[in-house]
């Protein structure tokens, strides 16, 4: 019996390694449209996965919040309803306040300081995500937050009153300290909330308002450069746990090369969209400075309530960025 039991786990294990590897289709759930540069990336990545594995593991892209809505993406990877897929981190923020690191504003305004404060960042919250079976794969920044107004504005005080679309935890508390009413809305959706007036103002990049056409509604843009916030791809960790080693390789080497060439796209798109919106009709250009440093007082504010939110680990990842 003892015989015939090997004798069958050994047939069992030649006819695994024999029989061709089962194809896998993976839906990647992105939430912003297809026009836009991380989902652009998001579809080469997968691509070359799909190229790299043989066919094994398909990856297919479903980008404007098709499959799940943004708000909605990161619990279906967790329970598994989808094994891969793209988010907003700092739309993290309500679940830790260290998902905000990258939203806190006037802390890296620029590309450079972007990176290097993921790279201060990325061990946190790598740990973060992989406590709720999560795997990072990527992460690629958005380009420098500016603000967009239907109506001219100098001054906090010119804000008052004005609805205020929100994306996450900061932009919201950043509508509440200029006076502003926040009203949380996916990128996908806002070209109608602006045009229906339940928002009339947003913090956002020069390519989310070139991708959403917001000049059919709004008029001003301020580069403000508060912040770069990025997205990143994430897969189930179980999923990640059953892929053999040399699809894992490809994997991470299209993950890199994603990282790559979305960082690259993310700068060259920079210049590209706000002579997008210029063309559109729209008046694209720095803030006064009494708005200036009206918001960089916020920023210190809201700089402050972040580290007391996100604690000894938040204030090392601030310490780390700024000792670089
Ligand atoms: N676009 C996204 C997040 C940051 C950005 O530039 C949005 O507005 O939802």
């Amino acid at each position: 019996m003892k015989k015939l039991t090997s004798l069958l786990a050994a047939t069992a294990l030649t006819a695994a390694a024999a029989a061709p590897a089962m194809a896998e289709k993976w839906d990647m759930p992105m939430a912003y449209s297809a026009s836009n540069f991380h989902s652009a990336t998001g579809a080469e990545f997968a691509k070359c996965v799909t190229t790299g594995t043989g066919g094994e593991i398909e990856i297919v892209t479903h980008p404007s919040g098709s499959l799940f809505k943004g708000a909605d993406i990161k619990r279906a990877i967790q329970t598994g309803q989808a094994p891969i897929g793209e988010r907003l981190l700092s739309g993290h923020q309500n679940e830790n306040a260290l998902f905000g690191f990258d939203s806190i504003p006037f802390l890296a305004t620029s590309f450079d300081d972007s990176a290097k404060l993921w790279d201060a960042a990325k061990p946190s919250i790598e740990k973060l995500l992989a406590e709720q079976n999560l795997t990072l794969l990527y992460a690629v920044p958005w380009p420098p937050q500016g603000l967009y107004f239907k109506n001219e504005v100098n001054s906090v005080a010119d804000m008052e009153g004005i609805k205020f679309r929100s994306y996450n935890n900061a932009t919201s508390r950043l509508a509440e300290l200029t006076g502003m009413l926040p009203v949380t809305i996916e990128a996908a959706e806002i070209s109608q909330a602006f045009a229906t007036g339940v928002a009339d103002s947003m913090v956002s990049s020069g390519s989310t308002g070139y991708d959403r056409k917001v000049w059919e509604s709004l008029n001003y843009f301020y580069e403000v450069d508060a912040w770069l916030p990025r997205n990143y791809v994430m897969v189930n960790s179980d999923v990640w746990a059953g892929v053999s080693d040399a699809n894992k390789n490809v994997i991470k080497g299209c993950a890199e090369l994603a990282e790559y060439a979305g960082n690259w796209r993310a700068k060259e798109y920079t210049g590209f969209t706000l002579q997008g919106l210029r063309d559109g009709g729209m008046t694209v250009g720095p803030a006064s400075e009494q708005m200036t440093n009206e918001l960089k007082e916020i920023g210190v504010t809201m700089t402050n309530e972040w580290l007391e939110a996100a604690g000894d680990e938040g204030k090392a990842i601030v310490d780390a960025f700024n000792s670089q």
